[in-house]
């Protein structure tokens, strides 16, 4: 075959990441062009680790295993469709078909950035696995093309996505931080959502009245979350960072119908946040698509931020994340 001789398997392991700067619409569906440049914090222990081998899958077409359970529809379409791109790229013909075994010690399609973890091992064992020899950059690009916030989870610890304005100049990289930072991550409900990410920002884009107000203060919000980090300015990062998820939250309540994925005890978490900051703890809020909160801190108040929040909220899974580190393989 065309492969022959390359290595047909490979095995890599992506952390999550929690955007600080959103990321929420796109101007390309196809490409995962975002209409907004991110900021986000690559997690610890928030691994997926996905082998990719072009075995010819069951024979007939791909096969895709998570977390011990055959992949099936939406799931297994956006696996399967990421795998052509990658055939195409490495001039692989469509029948080369793949077997995918994938792991992950986040709760999937819960709002708890799995599909960016995922799609950064999925990008990395598959280029490695189909011959192509992808620098950071054209990694970071391949894994947006799996799901938007992926390009940033092939980084580790503070890392920007630039927008950019087509395909070639869509791509994350880390940035300067002097800021030991760390989140504390209430998980009030880890179900599946009842909207997709997908499907929340295009309902956002296309109907809600406040969605060009957020697109144009988050230019504004990136560059100062930029220079606080780099000063090393907690309060500063953490207030720009809960104004621009809160924001972004308003422009999908705003939408028609609403995407609303607060909960009661979404609103309680929030609160009790501002009440521990009033009393001098460093904590800012930040939400992604589903209930549940993360608490921005540093290494140095996140135990005790933690332990405040389980007391106060003893039904949630209140646990400490600092920052992670970008894609790694195992060694063959
Ligand atoms: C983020 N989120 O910046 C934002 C904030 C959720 C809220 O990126 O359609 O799974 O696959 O590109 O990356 C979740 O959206 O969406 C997300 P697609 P993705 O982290």
């Amino acid at each position: 075959s065309a492969a022959a001789g390359r290595a047909r398997t490979a095995t890599a392991s992506a952390n999550a990441n929690i955007a600080l700067i959103k990321y929420w619409g796109k101007t390309d569906a196809r490409l995962h062009l975002p209409t907004t440049s991110s900021l986000s914090l690559t997690l610890d222990e928030t691994w997926t680790t996905t082998t990719v081998s072009f075995d010819g899958g069951d024979g007939v077409q791909d096969v895709v295993t998570i977390n011990g359970l055959r992949a099936q529809g939406t799931a297994f379409e956006r696996v399967h469709r990421f795998l052509s791109l990658v055939r195409e790229r490495a001039g692989l013909g469509e029948a080369e078909a793949a077997s995918v075994t994938s792991t992950s010690m986040v709760p999937l399609a819960a709002g708890l950035a799995s599909s960016a973890a995922g799609f950064a091992a999925l990008a990395g064992a598959a280029s490695r696995a189909a011959g192509l020899d992808l620098d950071a950059r054209g990694l970071s690009r391949l894994a947006r093309r799996g799901s938007g916030s992926a390009s940033r989870s092939v980084f580790g610890g503070l890392v920007r996505w630039n927008r950019g304005t087509d395909d070639e100049t869509s791509y994350a990289e880390p940035v300067p931080c002097a800021l030991d930072l760390a989140m504390v991550v209430v998980a009030l409900d880890t179900g599946p959502k009842a909207v997709s990410s997908t499907e929340a920002m295009r309902r956002t884009m296309r109907t809600s009245p406040l969605y060009p107000a957020w697109v144009e203060a988050s230019a504004t919000e990136l560059a100062e979350a930029l220079a606080a980090a780099e000063a090393g300015d907690l309060e500063r990062l953490g207030a720009v960072a809960e104004a621009n998820a809160l924001g972004m939250h308003a422009t999908m309540v705003a939408a028609r119908p609403p995407v609303l994925y607060w909960r009661p005890g979404t609103v309680a978490v929030l609160h009790e946040v501002a009440t521990l900051r009033q009393a001098g703890l460093p904590v800012w809020a930040t939400m992604d698509a589903g209930p549940n909160v993360k608490v921005l801190t540093d290494t140095a108040h996140a135990a005790e931020a933690a332990a405040a929040l389980g007391g106060l909220f003893p039904e949630a899974s209140v646990t400490v994340r600092r920052g992670g580190e970008g894609i790694r393989y195992e060694q063959p």
